[in-house]
């Protein structure tokens, strides 16, 4: 057993989860996995090229930033570090040191490609072998243990890589987006102390819960 990470509590269960902006917000190309890589490099989308690289099966704990952690998922997928050195990295003239990801519910985040190269990270579309579920990130989604739930994008359908860090985002949203999140150094947001929002994220977790619920069970009746 890994024990949990500082400031992280044991859950039950996987819920659907995020920013409540996003509850009611759903990826609308499910059947076929397409990402479009931009950035510092001619655009272009990859697909079925996924399907050369080598599958990779993983068992890691989840974390998220609000305090809950669930653990033993096992995943399935294409590791990060297979994708990049082998469908991007012949195509770069530049050297990458920045990567921003975007989800098809317009959510996005960044990582440093230093963390995204590290072996655990995966563009994962199976959960507990079956093929990922609306509720987990449907087609396709990163898994990157190591950092906090909001960098392990959902619905991932666009990569951007660049050779130099860009701002992404502004104001508080900027502050609660850590450039890194690592778990390990409880990177919970930019600034502040961090028994502060340990604190103040635990207020928001069920009602989360039920609002992302709530929409996907309203999504599912209309299907
Ligand atoms: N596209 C997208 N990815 C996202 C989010 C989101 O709202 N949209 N929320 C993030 C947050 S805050 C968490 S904790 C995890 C939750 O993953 P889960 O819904 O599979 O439990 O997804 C992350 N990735
Ligand atoms: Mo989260």
């Amino acid at each position: 057993m890994r024990n949990l990470p500082p400031g992280q509590k044991k859950s039950e269960t996987f819920p659907r989860f995020g920013l409540p902006q996003y509850a009611k917000r759903f990826p609308t190309e499910l059947d076929q996995i397409k990402i479009t890589i931009g950035g510092d490099i001619d655009e272009f989308v990859i697909s079925t090229q996924l399907e050369s690289l080598p599958r990779t099966q993983q068992n890691s704990d989840f974390h998220c930033v609000t305090t809950w952690s669930k653990l033993n998922l096992d995943w399935s997928g294409y590791a990060f570090n297979d994708l990049y050195n082998t469908l991007i990295r012949p195509k770069l003239s530049d050297d990458i040191v920045f990567v921003v990801l975007k989800a098809q519910d317009g959510f996005k985040t960044s990582l440093p490609l230093v963390d995204l190269l590290q072996q655990n990270v995966l563009l994962a579309d199976q959960l507990d072998g079956a093929p990922l579920t609306i509720e987990h990130g449907a087609p396709i989604r990163i898994v990157a243990p190591d950092h906090y739930g909001y960098k392990n994008v959902k619905y991932i359908n666009r990569i951007e890589f660049y050779s130099e860090v860009q701002s992404i985002k502004k104001g508080l949203a900027s502050f609660m987006d850590h450039p890194r999140a690592r778990v390990a150094h409880e990177e919970r947001a930019c600034k502040g102390p961090k028994s502060f929002f340990r604190w103040l994220y635990k207020f928001g977790i069920k009602g989360t819960i039920k609002d992302f619920e709530k929409a996907t069970a309203e999504y599912r009746a209309k299907k």
